[in-house]
């Protein structure tokens, strides 16, 4: 048996299983500095919504991410942009990095209870993705202008549940309230644009997620203007059931081979 399947034979097919079960396991960055960030989709008006699609990771075939931006619309209300937004720069708020670096950067204003819902979906990935994590920077809030408000933030897994993030955690100018499906992100104080003081950072540490949802408000009855930014998102691809089954299977031959292989060898 051997002659067919000498040990350095055997060792590769292991390997393979082994890759075969950790396809996908290293962790991405979805960065806004990288070729593929960007924003060519406009400015979703009241009631629309608007979808890139990125290719973020070139171990995964075609397009691995996609954000939507929808401007939500019941009773008639919903945020205006200020010109050219939602765009990506470094300039508009930076979360405090120097160097700075890019996000996708939101500026409104006028009437908003209802807000703003950015979708990040990772559907493109057949078993969906685990360790999914990004800063939004400048949560922040002046009286009688504007609180921004996040809340809504959830995950969908590949099998259609809803779960909640990990955790959510905020900086001097605001504050984390609730706990699981009823996190919200209320801003309590002026954030310089420039300052980490408007940071939060949600993370979910579950497998299998589609996609991760968030809305944006204004909590405030002022209308004054707003600003926002989604930074780098980290994820992680959960490996494809199909290459770990062939995989396996593959290995699984080869150690029968194996196994029969001695026993012909004990009865000679
Ligand atoms: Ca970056
Ligand atoms: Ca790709
Ligand atoms: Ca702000």
């Amino acid at each position: 048996m051997t002659r067919f399947f000498p040990r350095s034979l055997r060792l590769m097919m292991w390997l393979a299983l082994l890759a075969g079960l950790t396809a996908g396991a290293q962790a991405i960055v979805f960065d806004w500095d990288a070729s593929y960030g960007t924003w060519t989709g406009g400015s979703p008006g009241t009631g629309n919504s608007v979808t890139q699609n990125y290719n973020s990771d070139t171990s995964h075939t075609g397009n691995d991410v996609s954000i939507t931006v929808a401007n939500a619309n019941a009773n008639n209300s919903g945020f205006s942009w200020n010109n050219g937004y939602p765009k990506v720069d470094n300039s508009s708020t930076t979360g405090g990095l120097s160097p700075a670096q890019k996000a996708l950067q939101f500026q409104v204003q006028d009437n908003n209870a209802t807000g703003i819902v950015v979708t990040i979906d990772f559907s493109q990935y057949a078993g969906g993705v685990k360790n999914v994590s990004f800063t939004l920077w400048d949560i922040d809030k002046d009286g009688g202008s504007f609180i921004d408000q996040i809340s809504d933030i959830k995950a969908t897994t590949t099998t259609g549940s809803t779960v909640a993030a990990t955790s959510v955690t905020g900086s001097a100018s605001n504050q984390v309230t609730g706990s699981g499906l009823s996190y919200v992100i209320n801003g309590t104080s002026t954030n310089n644009d420039t300052s980490a003081g408007g940071n939060a950072t949600i993370t979910f540490n579950t497998n299998n997620i589609k996609s991760i949802t968030f809305t944006w408000k204004n909590a405030d009855a002022g209308q004054s203007q707003q600003f926002i930014a989604l930074h780098d998102i980290t994820y992680t691809p959960m490996p494809e059931v199909g290459s770990s089954v062939v995989a396996l299977g593959l290995c699984g031959g080869v150690a029968g081979y194996g196994f029969l292989g001695r026993t012909r060898r004990r009865r000679v």
